[in-house]
């Protein structure tokens, strides 16, 4: 299966159902009360992070999700049926980006999270609703409240505690395989690793963690050599890096030179990552040659403060030493958070009831959620319904905003879908 961490979906809840203009018939009665039923509420769009998926390679193939629409009203009362939610599963680790604006939606970093990404629409009232004392015969219904479309971009950062850098044939996934349940392939090329692979390390008697193997980094990654750095995201979200050295190939010239090219990349990528806390682990120490450089190696790189661990992935010797070490720091590391939208920073609510933006030659631009709804919602054939409009949008302000506005009374407002005419809020 292919390996995908990137897709670009468009999404949108379902509208509600309109509500009805309907009255009771009884014998002998020529028009009874009300009794149009109101619209179903439209579907919600959710996200839920599963421990089924790794890539985003399924949601590749179907680019559109839409939840479903709500069902109208109908006669005697009677409610149309809600629209089903739709639930896009998703992989932990899967960032939801909005395409427009680049905003961090939500980080799905838990399995088992459920978001709602897009509200259904709410369903339109029937006339039922509209009865009052005075108002008997009400012949006003709502539309239904459209739903909230959007291009989200996904972006999926593997979730893991510690993460494998080092050069091809380092033996990184050899090492993974034996301290994980995860199966990588192993071969003696370069490049072995084309994708990322995560693995759940339980060491005896102490808490368990997640490692990631991600393909080998060479000189110049950073400007695409090799496989180049994409794959580097994948470890941006852990807490520890386990740098691991084929000490057998060591040039006994320059000896940290292998250790250098890694840490080099690393920081042309980001400081950030090169921050991060590193564990060296001398590994192949099974050879003969790795048993002959070692001495030096270490000796260089604890002159410069770095610890070094000298393991085998092969035979596992000093492999749990290690796995104690890396537990033991990661007990005293949090996970880096990354910056979460705040609540009512949410995309699909704006805050303002409306806003008037003059947009040149007579025409001007109203946008908002609540007025927008409240036109979509309006239907604007019915003179009743029309009548109702014009006093909640009085209510919010609206009216006393126009009058501050050098408009004349040919200019034209748009509001969603519909267009007025100035004066026609004044009539
Ligand atoms: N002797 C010995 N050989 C090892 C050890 N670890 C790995 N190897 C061998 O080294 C070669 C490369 O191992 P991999 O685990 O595929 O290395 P890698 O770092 O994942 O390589 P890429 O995926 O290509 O980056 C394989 O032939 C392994 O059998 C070890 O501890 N001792
Ligand atoms: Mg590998």
């Amino acid at each position: 299966m292919k390996f995908v961490d990137e897709v670009t979906i468009q999404v949108s809840s379902g509208t509600g159902g309109n509500g009805i203009v309907a009255f009771r018939r009884e014998k002998f009665v020529p028009m009874g009360g009300p009794a149009g039923g109101d619209g179903g509420r439209g579907g919600d769009l959710i996200f839920e992070a599963t421990d089924d998926l790794t890539t985003l390679y399924e949601l590749s193939f179907t680019r559109i999700y839409n939840a479903e629409n709500g069902v109208n009203g109908q006669q005697k009362n009677m409610a149309g049926a809600n629209g089903k939610d739709l639930t896009v599963k998703v992989p932990v680790g899967t960032l939801i980006y909005d395409l427009e604006t680049g905003r961090l939606l939500v980080d799905m970093d838990h399995k088992g999270q459920r978001e709602i990404i897009a509200k259904g629409g709410r369903g339109g009232w029937g006339n039922a609703r509209f009865a009052t004392p005075v108002r008997r015969t009400p012949r006003i219904a709502e539309k239904g409240e459209p739903g909230k479309a959007l291009q989200l971009r996904l972006e999926l950062k593997l979730l893991a505690d510690v993460g494998l850098v080092g050069l091809p044939n380092a033996g990184k996934s050899t090492f993974l395989r034996s301290v994980s349940n995860a199966r990588p392939k192993v071969a003696d090329y370069p490049f072995t690793t084309l994708t990322p692979c995560l693995g759940i390390v339980k060491p005896e008697g102490l808490a368990s963690f997640c490692m990631a193997d991600i393909p080998g980094l060479i000189e110049g990654a950073h400007s695409g050599s090799g496989l180049g750095t994409q794959f580097l995201k994948h470890i941006e979200r852990t807490r520890v890096l386990l740098h691991l050295i084929d000490v057998s190939q060591l040039d006994m010239e320059n000896i940290t030179h292998n250790y250098d090219i890694i840490m080099a990349e690393l920081r042309e990528f980001s400081e950030e990552l090169a921050g991060k806390p590193v564990i060296v682990a001398a590994n192949k120490m099974d050879l003969p040659d790795s048993r002959e450089l070692f001495p030096d190696f270490k000796e260089a790189l604890e002159k410069r403060g770095i610890k070094v661990f000298a393991v085998s992935g092969a035979t596992r010797e000093g492999v749990d030493e290690l796995l104690k070490f890396i537990c033991t720091m990661l007990k005293d590391l949090r996970a880096p958070t990354l910056v979460a939208p705040n609540e009512e920073e949410k995309l699909y609510e704006y805050l303002e009831p409306f806003v008037i933006e003059e947009d040149g030659d007579g025409c001007w631009l109203v946008t908002g959620s609540e007025i927008e709804r409240l036109v979509a919602m309006t239907d604007f054939t019915n003179d009743e319904a029309v009548a109702v409009f014009r006093q909640k949008i009085k209510k919010m302000g609206f009216i006393d905003e126009l009058a501050t506005l050098d408009a004349s009374d040919e200019d034209i407002f748009s509001i969603g879908e519909m267009e007025f005419e100035y004066r026609e809020f004044f009539d």
